[in-house]
C-alpha cells in the first residue's frame, strides 16, 4: 500500500511519499521535485507537467495551465469570465455549467472539464510516485485550499477518481503544514499545559492562506482561517507585466497586449524578474531577444520600484492576518511563532508585513516549497494502516458557516438553522431533529454570501424520503445526520425515522434532548426543527473520535433497528428505519459521465504509452544511423572492405534522410522494420567485430589454463 501525498498547486505541484527512512519528497524525471501544474494536449498524445510547459508558447492553443480556480466554478462565475479574457487558450461552459476546455487533441475539436485536467496533471503525478516508489499509487492525500467551498473539494475528489486514486482525505493546505510542523515536534505542551498557538501562512501563486492552530503534544486544532484567495505571486508578475507593456509601447511602439505569445514570453521573464529582486535590490535588467516585430526589448527594474506598484497588494496581507488571531480570540502576544510557505512569500516585502503585524521575526523552518506535500504525506501515512506513525490527531476548522432550508409542500411553512458556524471543528456529525409526516427536502448554502469566493452559496439539495406518518396520524420524530466529512465536505448523511412502538409506555416521550414544549405544539402543523440549540445535539462530544470515525466510514454505527432509549421515566421500545436520502449538489458530475471520464482517461494514458513507443521506435533508428557511422570509420574500419564500407555509409545517409522526410511521421512498425533491414547489414560487422575483440581474451585464458 502506497503512502503518498500530492500539494496539486495554481502553478507547481509536489509529491511526498513515506518511505521507510521517513517522508521524502521526490523528483520526476526531470530530476526536478517541481512540477508544473501544466497539461499539453497534442495530434498524438498529451504532455504534462515540465514537457508540457514548453509547449505554453509553441502550443498556447492547447496547453492549460493556471486551471485550479475552475475546479467547481460556473462559466458564468465572474472570475472566470475574467480569467477567460487573459488566458490564450479557450474556456468553454459545459452542460451542466460548469468551466470547461476546448481544444485541439488528435487531430480533433475537443472539450474537457476542469476533472479532467487535473485528473491528467494527477495521472503524470501518480506515475512519477509510482516510478520511485516501484508500485502501484492508490491511496493519497491531496491538498486544497482552505477557502475551497463544497462544490470545488467535489471536483477535486473526482479528478482524483478519473486518475484512480483513492483520495483518503484533502486536507487543508495550511493544515498540511500544521501536521509537518507539529509532528515531530518533541517540546510541544502536554495536554494539561496551555497549548501553544502557531500562526501559518502560505502565499503560492493564486492564493493566500492564514490559519491559527493551537499544539499540544500528540495533536493539533485549528482555531480559525482567513483567505485572500486572489493574491498571491501571479498578481505581482502581473504588475510586472503592466509595466512594461506601457514602458514598450513608450520605448518602442509595441502593443504587446494584442500578442499572446509576447504576453507569455513577457510574463515568464517578468516572473524570474520578480524572483531575482527577492535576493537583490539593485536595478535588474530585462532582456528580451525577437520580442515583436523582432525587435529586441530591454527594461530594468528594482525593488523599490516594484514594491510602490505591488502596494496595492501588499497593503492586503494584513486583513487575514488580523482576523485569525480576532476569531481566535487571541492576541498577538498569544501567537507562539509565525511560520511561512509558499513560493510567493519569499517577497521581502510580504515578508516584512507579516513580521511587522506580529512584531515579530518570522520562522522559515519549514520547507516554503515542500511542506505542503510533506503534510499531506504524513496525513496519508496516519491514515494508513500498512504505516506506522506517531499518533496525531488534527482537528480542522469549517471555513464557512453552513446554514439548512426547509420547505413544506403541504403548506407556507419554511424554516432554516445555521447547521455548523465558522470555525467549528470538521470532521463532525451533528443529528438534527424533525417532525414531518411527509418527505421533504433540505437544502444547504452557505450563509453568508460575502465570505465566499464565488458568489454562488448553493451547496445542494437533499430530499429525505419515505417519511410517512406515525399510525396514529401525527408527525414522525426524525433524525437527521448531517456532517462535514474528512474531505471537509458538508452532507446530509443519513436520516432515520423513529417510530413508537405500540404498548405500554406509548405516552412517554422519548427525546432524550430537553424539548421545548410550544414549539413541540406547532410541529403538527409547521415543519421545523425543535429547539434548535437544544436539539443540535452532537454526535459526539470529542470532535477526535469523530475525526476517527470519518476517516473509517466502515466503522460507522447504523442507527437502525429496534433499540431501548432509556430516558427518566419506564423504558420505551422505538423502532429506528433508515430513510433514503435523494442527494443533488451544485455542479455534480452524474455517476456515468464519472465513468465514461474514468474510461477515458485510460485510453488517453494508453494512447501516450503507444506514442512512446512510437517515439522510442524511430528514436532507435536515429540512434542506430549514428553509431554505425561512427563505428565505420573507428573499430569497424578494419573488418569492412572499402566497397561495403562506401555501400553502407550510402545507406545510412538515405536513412537520415528519410527520417527528416517521409519517415518523420511513421507507425511504430515501420521503424521497426526499417531498424531490422539496417541491422542485416550492420549485425554481422557487429558480430565479426565481437568475434575479433573476444579472440585475444580466449587466447590469453587459454594460455592461463595452460
Ligand atoms: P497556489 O498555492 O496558489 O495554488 P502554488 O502552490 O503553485 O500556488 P507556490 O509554488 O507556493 O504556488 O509558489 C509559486 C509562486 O511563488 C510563484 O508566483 C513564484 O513566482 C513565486 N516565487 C517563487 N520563488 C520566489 C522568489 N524567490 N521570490 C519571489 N517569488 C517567488
Ligand atoms: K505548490
Ligand atoms: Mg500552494
Amino acid at each position: 500500500m502506497s503512502v503518498v501525498g500530492i500539494d496539486v498547486g495554481f502553478h507547481n505541484c509536489y509529491i511526498a511519499v513515506a518511505r521507510s527512512g521517513g517522508i521524502e519528497t521526490i523528483a520526476n524525471e526531470y530530476s526536478d521535485r517541481c512540477t508544473p501544474a501544466c497539461v499539453s494536449l497534442a495530434s498524438r498524445n498529451r504532455t504534462i507537467g515540465n514537457a508540457a510547459k514548453s509547449q505554453i508558447i509553441t502550443n498556447s492553443k492547447n496547453t492549460i495551465h493556471g486551471f485550479k480556480k475552475f475546479h467547481g466554478r460556473a462559466f458564468d462565475d465572474p472570475f472566470v469570465q475574467a480569467e477567460k479574457s487573459k488566458i490564450p487558450y479557450s474556456l468553454h461552459k459545459m452542460p451542466n455549467g460548469s468551466t470547461g476546455f476546448k481544444v485541439q487533441y488528435l487531430d480533433d475539436e475537443r472539450l474537457f472539464t476542469v476533472e479532467q485536467v487535473t485528473a491528467m496533471l494527477l495521472t503524470k503525478l501518480k506515475e512519477t510516485a509510482e516510478g520511485a516508489l516501484k508500485k502501484p499509487v492508490v491511496d493519497c492525500v491531496i491538498s486544497v485550499p482552505s477557502f475551497f467551498t463544497d462544490a470545488e473539494r467535489r471536483s477535486v475528489i473526482d479528478a482524483s477518481q478519473i486518475a484512480g486514486l483513492n483520495c483518503l482525505r484533502l486536507i487543508n493546505d495550511t493544515t498540511a503544514v500544521a501536521l509537518a510542523y507539529g509532528i515531530y515536534k518533541q517540546d510541544l505542551p502536554t495536554p494539561e499545559e496551555k497549548p501553544r498557538n502557531m500562526v501559518f501562512v502560505d502565499m503560492g501563486h493564486s492564493a493566500y492562506q492564514v490559519s491559527i492552530a493551537s499544539f499540544n503534544k500528540g495533536k493539533l486544532k485549528v482555531l480559525a482561517s482567513a483567505f485572500d484567495p486572489y493574491l498571491g505571486g501571479r498578481n505581482f508578475d502581473e504588475v510586472l507585466v503592466d509595466y512594461f507593456c506601457e514602458e514598450f509601447k513608450k520605448k518602442y511602439k509595441l502593443n504587446v497586449k494584442e500578442n499572446v505569445r509576447a504576453m507569455i514570453r513577457l510574463t515568464q521573464e517578468c516572473e524570474k524578474l520578480k524572483k531575482l529582486m527577492s535576493a537583490n535590490s539593485s536595478d535588474l535588467p530585462l532582456n528580451i531577444e525577437c520580442f515583436m516585430n523582432d525587435i529586441d526589448v530591454s527594461g530594468k527594474m528594482n525593488r523599490t520600484h516594484f514594491e510602490e506598484m505591488c502596494s496595492n497588494y501588499l497593503a492586503r496581507i494584513e486583513a487575514p492576518l488580523r482576523s485569525v488571531v480576532e476569531q481566535a480570540k487571541l492576541t498577538r502576544e498569544d501567537v507562539y511563532a509565525v511560520e511561512i510557505v509558499g513560493g510567493a512569500t519569499r517577497i521581502p516585502a510580504v515578508k516584512e508585513r507579516i513580521a511587522k503585524f506580529f512584531g515579530k521575526d518570522i520562522s522559515t523552518t519549514l520547507n516554503a516549497d515542500e511542506a505542503v506535500a510533506r503534510g499531506c504525506a504524513l496525513q496519508c501515512a496516519i491514515l494508513s494502516p500498512a504505516f506506522k506513525v506517531r499518533e496525531f490527531s488534527i482537528t480542522d476548522a469549517v471555513p464557512y458557516p453552513i446554514t439548512l432550508k426547509w420547505k413544506s409542500s403541504s403548506d407556507e411553512g419554511v424554516g432554516e438553522c445555521e447547521v455548523f458556524g465558522k470555525n467549528h471543528p470538521a470532521p463532525f456529525s451533528k443529528v438534527i431533529t424533525f417532525h414531518k409526516k411527509e418527505p421533504f427536502d433540505l437544502e444547504a448554502y452557505y450563509s453568508n454570501p460575502q465570505d465566499l469566493p464565488y458568489p454562488d452559496t448553493r451547496i445542494g439539495r437533499f430530499g429525505v424520503q419515505s417519511v410517512v406518518p406515525q399510525p396514529n396520524g401525527e408527525s414522525s420524530k426524525v433524525k437527521v445526520k448531517v456532517r462535514v466529512n474528512v474531505h471537509g465536505i458538508f452532507s446530509v448523511s443519513s436520516a432515520s425515522l423513529i417510530e413508537k412502538q405500540k404498548g405500554e409506555g406509548e405516552e412517554v416521550a422519548m427525546e432524550t434532548e430537553p424539548t421545548n414544549q410550544n414549539e413541540t405544539k406547532e410541529e403538527q402543523s409547521k415543519m421545523h426543527v425543535d429547539h434548535e440549540d437544544a436539539q443540535q445535539k452532537d454526535q459526539a462530544n470529542l470532535p477526535n473520535q469523530t475525526a476517527e470515525e470519518e476517516a473509517n466510514p466502515g466503522s460507522e454505527s447504523k442507527e437502525s433497528g429496534y433499540k431501548a432509549q432509556q430516558p427518566a421515566g419506564p423504558v420505551v421500545k422505538v423502532k429506528s428505519i433508515d430513510l433514503p436520502i435523494h442527494a443533488s449538489t451544485i455542479r455534480q458530475l452524474e455517476r456515468d459521465t464519472l465513468n465514461s471520464f474514468v474510461e477515458n482517461e485510460r485510453k488517453m494514458i494508453m494512447q501516450d504509452r503507444l506514442e512512446k513507443e512510437r517515439i522510442d521506435a524511430k528514436n532507435a533508428v536515429e540512434e542506430y544511423v549514428y553509431d554505425l557511422r561512427n563505428k565505420l570509420c573507428s573499430v569497424y574500419e578494419k573488418l569492412v572492405s572499402e566497397e561495403d564500407s562506401s555501400n553502407l555509409s550510402l545507406m545510412l545517409e538515405d536513412t537520415e534522410n528519410w527520417l527528416y522526410e517521409e519517415g518523420e511521421d511513421q507507425p511504430k512498425q515501420v521503424y521497426v522494420d526499417k531498424l531490422d533491414e539496417l541491422k542485416k547489414y550492420g549485425q554481422p560487422i557487429q558480430d565479426r567485430h565481437m568475434e575479433h575483440e573476444e579472440r585475444p581474451k580466449v587466447f590469453d585464458e587459454l594460455g592461463k589454463k595452460i
